[in-house]
C-alpha cells in the first residue's frame, strides 16, 4: 500500500516513522510519504491561506497548492506502478515506447477526469469492464482515495479502517484553520475518490492528529504488519462487543485476586466467562453497541445473562 499525507506541518507526522508503522515501511509493506503543499505556493511568502469570503473568524487554505500537491503524489504513484510493471513478453507488441513514456501515460490517465470513458470510477466498474481485467494475482488498479479529516466527515470506524486497508493508494489532506477552499474538494472529486472522515464528535486544531490515528488503525490491518494476526480477530469492535478484561501474573496483587475461572484451566468456562464480561462491559459502557447487535449472533447463554 502507498500512503501520502499532505500537510503544512510535516513534523506532526514524524511519529509515523516509529514502531510498527516504521517497520512496515522498512519491510516494504508500506510506502509512506509526507508532502508539504507549501512547496507548491508560488508567491514570495509561500502563502497557503487567506481570509474567508463572506467574512468570519480564521483563515481558509487556498486551493491551488493543495491541487498541485495532490496531482504530484497521484502522478508519482502512477509512475511507480508503471515502473513496477513487468517487462513485455518477447514478441509482444511494443507497449508505447520507453518505460518513462509509459509511466507518463499511466500518470496522465490516472489524473484524467471523471468523464473519461476508459477510466473506471470505482472498483466494481474496473472489474466489470471487459478486456480490462487485472492480471491474475494482481489487484485491479483503481483511483486513489483522498481522505479529508474533518469533524464534519462521516465517522471513522473499524469497518471504514478495513475498507481503507483494502486500497492501493490513500492520500490524506490535513486541513488546518477553518479548512480548505471547498473548490479543491469539488475538483478533487473528478480526480480521485474523496472521503471526508471524522474521528468523533469533538474538534481538533487540524487533521494531523486524526491522520496519525487513522493511518495506525488502517496499516495494522495490512497482512504482515502485525506479527500475530489472531490479535486482530479478538479485539474490540470486531464482533460488535468490547474486549474482556485481561490479567497476568502474579495471581494475587495488592490484595486483588485474578478471577478464579481464569486459573481453572477449563477452556469452556473461561470462554463463557470472557463472553459474559464482554456483554456486561458493553452494556454498561456502550449501550448503543448492544442495541446494534445482530440477534442472530447471540447464543442462549448470552440471553440468560
Ligand atoms: Cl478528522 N479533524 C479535525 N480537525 N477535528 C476532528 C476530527 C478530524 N475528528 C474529530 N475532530
Amino acid at each position: 500500500m502507498r500512503i501520502d499525507v499532505l500537510s503544512i506541518f510535516p513534523e506532526y507526522l514524524e511519529p509515523l516513522k516509529l514502531s510498527l508503522i516504521g517497520k512496515a515501511v522498512t519491510d516494504g509493506l508500506l510506502q509512506l510519504q509526507v508532502t508539504d503543499p507549501r512547496a507548491f505556493a508560488t508567491d514570495r511568502h509561500r502563502t497557503v491561506d487567506d481570509t474567508p469570503y463572506g467574512g468570519g473568524a480564521g483563515m481558509v487554505m487556498k486551493p491551488e497548492p493543495w491541487a498541485q500537491a495532490l496531482e504530484s503524489v497521484v502522478r508519482a504513484a502512477a509512475q511507480d506502478a508503471a515502473l513496477a510493471e513487468p517487462p513485455a513478453a518477447p514478441g509482444a507488441p511494443p507497449a508505447g515506447g520507453s518505460t518513462a513514456l509509459a509511466a507518463h501515460e499511466v500518470a496522465e490517465s490516472a489524473m484524467s477526469g471523471l468523464g473519461s470513458p476508459q477510466v473506471p470510477t470505482d472498483d466494481a466498474a474496473a472489474r466489470a469492464l471487459p478486456g480490462q481485467a487485472a492480471a491474475p494475482g494482481r489487484a485491479a488498479s483503481s483511483r486513489p482515495v483522498l481522505v479529508v479529516p474533518s469533524p464534519a466527515g462521516e465517522v471513522f470506524t473499524q469497518d471504514v479502517a478495513y475498507e481503507l486497508a483494502a486500497e492501493e493508494h490513500l492520500v490524506f489532506a490535513c486541513g488546518r484553520y477553518e479548512g480548505i477552499d471547498e473548490r479543491f474538494l469539488d475538483w478533487a472529486r473528478g480526480e480521485v475518490r474523496v472521503r471526508p472522515l471524522s474521528l468523533g464528535d469533538y474538534v481538533l486544531n487540524g487533521g494531523e492528529v486524526a491522520v496519525l490515528a487513522m493511518v495506525e488503525a488502517v496499516t495494522r490491518l495490512i497482512p504482515g504488519v502485525i506479527g500475530n494476526p489472531e490479535s486482530l480477530t479478538e479485539e474490540s469492535h470486531t464482533g460488535g462487543l468490547l474486549e474482556y478484561p485481561v490479567y497476568t501474573k502474579p495471581a494475587a496483587w495488592r490484595d486483588r485476586e485474578v478471577p478464579e475461572t481464569l486459573l481453572s484451566g477449563h477452556h469452556g468456562r473461561i470462554a463463557r466467562w470472557r463472553r459474559d464480561q464482554q456483554l456486561v462491559r458493553t452494556a454498561r459502557r456502550r449501550p448503543d453497541m448492544v442495541l446494534a447487535l445482530d440477534p442472530a449472533h447471540l447464543d442462549r447463554a448470552d440471553l440468560a445473562l
